[in-house]
């Protein structure tokens, strides 16, 4: 921070040595499959892709932008060295502080250097992966945002909706629910009988694609959100053909409009989802007609495919940072730490017991609030929620099942949870259960609970900090 677009974040990433270019990858499964091998590796490193095979050269795209904690934490402005724990807390803090910033209108546009309009329109010249072998198409948004403007109020939504690509001048726009804020929208505009206004930014900042994750109220701009997290606000510039108010600095951009769902559909994906199966099944889709295409030179295009556990899309857990913000708003004092594991699907809430049911509180506010996932955890302020190794090990000793779990049936879940039946999914049916497990000391003996045999972790950093250089190898003469 700052960076300016995504150009300079790429900049900053390949200074800590986070980058890797690599050339001649084919963008039909071959940038997907490159992109989840990286995934899965130790140090994540962020992929920027040229030269893909059948497009010219400078036609680029980036994966793995923010997979790690150390990137996650660069895209927010927080310290990057900060262990990723330390670096959700800072999050979490900064989150609640953030200042929102209206965006500024600015007169000229990178993004405007090259434009296709009317019948040139061409959205198959640019690179778009089919990401995952079975997936029904090639995606040209999968980390994009989705620009609309509220016909009642001018709100501008800013959020990441996936977008399938089906003809030269056609793609899908794919909402998972009807609650999702540009669902809401585009409905307006079709019931007066209009199309809706839309456009897509494609490589846009990654303030900008983490504002479109989070979860905003509705009449909130993801463009004032992403403003506060960079401390300036975005720069905007309407797009030509609609006037909506389009990231200066983005690389990528598809202006037109949304059809009326009930006059044009087309069967969108499958796609491969985050739990990493193929739990929904193409069903209609909503249509863009793109009217025109703008894009800067050499473009570069922001993916981020859904992957199996635990690869994510953010190296931090930031739905675990909103859950701990809930949890302090609710009262629930002494939460010295909140993580997701698996993807989101795991919940895991630290806390230092204060009172008999202190642990249980905590758990059912976290429960309500883990989309999709059946597991909840609390454990004491000794053990580290960001590590499944220590979190298990409390399970493991700490949990007494016959008396320390319990299972909220009819929860929050989604069409996309792989074990909802299909014919209870066909009945309506996107609940599930949730397993809470309390892997605390219970308290009435607490005090009597066996001693501890580790270091406590602060004694740990202490010897690390002393003799670390020694423990390293090749220090020996
Ligand atoms: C990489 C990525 C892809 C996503 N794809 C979709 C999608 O295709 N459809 C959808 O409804 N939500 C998707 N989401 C989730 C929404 O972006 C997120 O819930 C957001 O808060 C919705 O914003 P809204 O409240 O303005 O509708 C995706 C999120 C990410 C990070
Ligand atoms: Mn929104």
């Amino acid at each position: 921070m700052p960076y300016q677009d995504l150009r300079e974040f790429i900049a900053q990433i390949d200074a800590l040595k986070a980058l890797r270019r690599i050339e001649g990858a084919d963008a039909h499964h071959e940038i997907g499959a490159i992109t989840e091998v990286a995934a899965g590796m130790a140090e994540c490193p962020a992929l920027l892709f040229d030269r893909i095979k059948g497009y010219p050269a400078g036609f680029r795209i980036l994966s793995n932008a923010v997979t790690s904690p150390q990137r996650a934490a660069l895209a927010l402005g927080i310290d990057p060295t900060l262990r990723p724990l330390d670096a959700l807390k800072a999050w979490m803090e900064k989150r609640q502080m953030l200042a929102p910033q209206k965006p500024v209108a600015v007169a000229s546009a990178p993004f405007m250097e090259n434009s296709m309009r009317g019948g040139d329109v061409d959205v198959t010249r640019l690179p778009a992966p089919v990401w995952h072998k079975q997936d029904g198409g090639a995606y040209i948004g999968s980390g994009s945002l989705v620009i609309m403007r509220d016909p009642d109020s001018g709100w501008i939504n800013a959020s990441i909706y996936r977008v399938q690509v089906h003809g030269p001048n056609r793609v899908t726009i794919q909402f998972d629910h009807g609650g999702r804020h540009g669902a809401i929208i585009a409905r307006k505009y079709w019931e007066s009988g209009k199309p809706c206004p839309v456009a897509v930014v494609n490589g846009e900042d990654p303030a900008l694609f983490i504002a479109g994750f989070e979860y905003l109220a509705a009449g909130v701009s993801e463009y004032d959100f992403a403003g506060a997290i960079k401390g300036a606000p975005i720069e905007v510039y309407p797009g030509p053909v609609a006037g909506l108010p389009i990231p200066a600095h983005a690389e990528i951009i598809l202006e037109g409009h949304l059809l009326p769902l009930s006059e044009t559909s087309l069967m969108e994906g499958p796609f491969g989802e985050f739990t990493g199966y193929f739990a929904a099944d193409k069903r209609p889709c909503p249509v863009m007609e793109i009217a025109a295409i703008h894009h800067r030179n050499d473009p570069i295009l922001l993916g981020s495919p859904p992957m199996k556990p635990p690869r994510f899309h953010f190296g931090l857990p930031f739905r675990a940072a909103g859950i701990w913000s809930n949890l302090e708003a609710a009262g629930v004092t002494d939460v010295v730490g909140v993580w997701q594991h698996v993807s989101q699907l795991m919940t895991v809430v630290a806390l230092k017991q204060r009172y008999d049911g202190h642990a249980k509180r905590a758990a059912l506010i976290a429960a309500a609030n883990s989309y999709m996932g059946r597991l909840v955890v609390v454990v004491d302020d000794d053990v580290d929620p960001s590590n499944l190794a220590d979190v298990m090990w409390a399970v493991t000793t700490r949990c007494e099942p016959s008396e320390q779990t319990d299972i909220v049936r009819n929860a929050w879940s989604s069409a996309l949870d792989p074990r909802i039946p299909a014919e209870a999914k066909e009945r309506g049916v996107t609940s599930h259960s949730k397993l809470i497990i309390e892997a605390v000391k219970p308290f009435a003996w607490i005090d009597r609970f066996p001693k501890l045999s580790a270091l406590s972790h602060d004694d740990a950093r202490a010897v690390e900090a002393k003799w670390g250089a020694a423990l390293k190898a090749g220090t020996q003469s």
